[in-house]
C-alpha cells in the first residue's frame, strides 16, 4: 500500500495567509508516520519565516496508478552574478523560439510569492493560468527511492518536478528561480536536460518564480493541466 503526503504552510499577515513552503512524498505504508513527522518538522522550520498554519494532507493511492519517467540529465553553468545568469536564461529562451524574450524575463522577476507556475504559451506569450495568484501548481510526484527529506534538498526536489513537468506533451521548457533568500541557485529545463545555472538572484531576496513554457500545437491546455496537477510520477535516477 502506498500513500500520498502533501505539506504546505503559511503566514497570516494583515489577516491575509502568505505561502512559506510546501512539499510532498510518495510512500510505503511503513514509511508513513516517520515521513509525516518530517514533514512537519520542515514546516515549523523555515527560513521563509514562522508557520501560523500547516496543512498535512494523507491520501492512499493505487500503485497501477503511478508512472514511471527517468530523471533528466543535469548539468551545471556557472556565472558570476545575476545578470549573467540571466543572459544564459535568455539564450535558451531564444534557442526555444521565443521572440520577446524580456517580456519572459519580466514575468519570472515580477512573480512573487505565487505557490505555483506561471503557463505561458510560447506562441503568443499569453498566460493561460486561471488563477494569476496562484498559478498552476504541480504535485503528484517523488523519487522511487526514498531519500532524506529533513532539510529540504533544493535540487533534488527541483529535478524531480522539471522531470515531470517536462514529460507533459506540451511542455517544451521551465524557467525557475527559488523564492529561499539564502538559495540563488535556479535552473531552465528542456525535455533533455536540466541546467542548473548558479546565480539568477541576490542572497537575501524574496524573489522567485517559474514559468512552464506551453506550445499549444502539442496538447490542449486541460489535459497539461490535469497531467501536471494529478498524475501520479515516480521519477527514477
Ligand atoms: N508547482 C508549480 N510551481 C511551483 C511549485 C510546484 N509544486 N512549487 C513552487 N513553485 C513555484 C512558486 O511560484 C515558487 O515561488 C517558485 O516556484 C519557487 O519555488 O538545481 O526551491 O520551491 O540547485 O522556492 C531550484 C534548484 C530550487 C536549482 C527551486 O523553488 C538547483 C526552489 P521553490
Ligand atoms: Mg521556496
Amino acid at each position: 500500500m502506498k500513500y500520498s503526503i502533501k505539506m504546505r504552510s503559511s503566514q497570516k499577515v494583515n489577516e491575509k495567509d502568505i505561502h512559506l513552503s510546501g512539499a510532498e512524498r510518495i510512500v510505503d505504508e511503513k514509511s508513513l508516520m516517520f515521513v509525516l513527522e518530517k514533514l512537519a518538522s520542515r514546516a515549523l522550520n523555515h527560513s521563509r519565516g514562522e508557520a501560523d498554519f500547516i496543512n498535512l494532507k494523507i491520501n492512499k493511492i493505487k500503485e497501477e496508478d503511478i508512472i514511471r519517467v527517468k530523471a533528466l540529465k543535469t548539468r551545471t553553468i556557472k556565472v558570476d552574478n545575476k545578470e549573467e545568469g540571466y543572459r544564459v536564461v535568455a539564450e535558451f529562451l531564444n534557442k526555444i523560439g521565443i521572440n520577446n524574450i524580456q517580456k519572459v524575463l519580466n514575468l519570472l522577476l515580477n512573480a512573487i510569492n505565487m505557490r505555483g507556475a506561471i503557463i505561458l504559451n510560447i506562441l503568443s506569450l499569453e498566460r493561460m493560468e486561471d488563477d494569476w495568484e496562484k498559478g498552476v501548481r504541480v504535485t503528484n510526484m517523488d523519487y522511487e527511492k526514498e531519500g532524506d527529506i529533513e532539510i529540504k534538498n533544493h535540487y533534488k526536489e527541483a529535478l524531480c518536478l522539471a522531470t515531470k513537468t517536462l514529460n507533459a506533451k506540451a511542455i517544451v521548457g521551465e524557467i525557475c528561480i527559488s523564492d529561499d533568500p539564502d538559495y540563488v541557485t535556479g535552473y531552465v529545463a528542456t525535455k533533455n536536460e536540466y541546467i542548473r545555472i548558479t546565480k539568477l538572484k541576490d542572497k537575501g531576496s524574496f524573489l522567485g518564480g517559474r514559468i512552464f513554457l506551453y506550445d499549444p500545437r502539442l496538447d490542449t491546455l486541460e489535459n497539461t493541466i490535469s497531467y501536471l496537477e494529478n498524475q501520479l510520477v515516480v521519477v527514477y535516477e
